[in-house]
């Protein structure tokens, strides 16, 4: 495969440069919008206090890590201390007063992978999950943010991929293929990788910022506004980025033998994690490290159906890049 690795890229590639801008742009949710989150997280604040005076809220996930798009739905993370409740009571009880507030649409899904509670609200229109106690996602969540603060490249290169992903199928883990976590610390490895580096590598850095959560140690750097020249040494435009992004999962990734480790900041071994045969339904056809729980392969969902079609994905996305008169059209395209 990788006979067909392209060393250059188009000659007028800096012309895609505007419109990756312009979808962007289109792409990042108004004011108003952030500001309707904040007024359903405060109701919901409100209600839960009532009942457990304790608890906290905390946004997670792509409203809080900086890379949601317009129109997104919320997840909101509660943490209670009631050791001697089990989680699916707890649930079940906010459902209960969530309900009697007049949210809509409120469902407890008690069995789900992660359990959460589901509601609409109806003065903002906007949708949320709710899920209890699960930390490390709001961890992982100030992680992302932190690494989006250092070099607005990454902000950029990742809607785009997010947007492609989303708009070729390719974002479903319930089908297979990768989640938009997975897809964003894809996008951060890439830029940790660059010559000269456009990321730095937060948790080999000084610990500023520490936390255990579930017996894991997460620390990391997160005095971030310091590292705002990081990335100046490269110049390397947008256009080029996506391109080189989609180029390397296409014909350059060693899909045997390498993880990628935003962790590290490098590539590492399969074999040195143990990853490299079927273990259960983990099948680690594409790697991809947890920063923090780290015996996770946040690729583990792909199957060897799901592989064929994300390395075509990846391929079409390069020679589009490559090749196509019109590629903002075609790369985007609905499957
Ligand atoms: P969308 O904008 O909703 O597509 P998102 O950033 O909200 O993207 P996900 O819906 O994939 O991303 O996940 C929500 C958050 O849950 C993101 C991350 O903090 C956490 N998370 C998701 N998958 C995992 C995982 N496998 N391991 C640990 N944390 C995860
Ligand atoms: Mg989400």
């Amino acid at each position: 495969r990788n006979f067909k690795r392209q060393m250059e890229c188009r000659i007028d590639i800096e012309g895609l440069n505007a419109p990756f801008l312009a979808i962007y742009e289109s792409l990042i949710p108004a004011e108003e919008e952030k500001a309707k989150q904040k007024q359903l997280l405060t109701l919901l604040e409100k209600l839960v206090s009532k009942e457990w005076p304790k608890a906290r809220l905390y946004l997670y996930g792509s409203c809080a890590n900086s890379f949601d798009f317009s129109k997104s739905d919320i997840d909101v993370c509660l943490t209670i201390e009631e050791a001697d409740i089990k989680k699916s009571e707890i649930l079940l009880k906010l459902a209960d007063i969530l309900q009697s507030d007049n949210l809509q649409n409120v469902q407890a899904l008690t069995r789900a992978r992660v359990p959460i509670v589901k509601l609409k609200d109806p003065v903002t229109g906007i949708s949320c999950d709710i899920c209890i106690n699960n930390v490390l996602a709001v961890v992982n969540t100030k992680l992302l943010r932190d690494y989006a603060q250092i070099d607005v490249r990454l902000r950029q290169l990742a809607f785009i991929v997010k947007h492609w992903a989303k708009s070729r199928g390719v974002n479903e883990t319930y089908q297979g293929t990768l989640s938009s976590y997975a897809y964003v610390l894809m996008c951060i490895h890439f830029l940790q990788q660059r010559k000269p580096a456009i990321l730095p590598c937060l948790q080999g850095m000084e610990t500023t910022y520490s936390v255990t959560v579930e017996d894991v140690d997460c620390a990391f750097f997160d005095r971030v506004e310091k590292l705002r020249d990081f990335g100046s040494h490269n110049k390397e435009s947008i256009a080029q980025l996506v391109w080189a992004f989609f180029n390397y999962w296409a014909y350059c990734h060693d899909y045997t033998d390498a993880v990628i480790s935003v962790r590290t900041g490098n590539i590492i071994s399969k074999r040195l994690k143990d990853w490299t045969r079927r273990i259960g339904n983990d099948r680690h056809l594409i790697c991809i490290e947890d920063p923090f729980e780290t015996s996770h392969d946040l690729g583990r969902v792909v199957d060897k159906h799901s592989i064929k079609v994300l390395r075509e994905e990846f391929e079409r996305a390069a020679d589009i890049l490559q090749y196509d008169p019109n590629p903002c059209v075609a790369l985007f395209e609905p499957y």
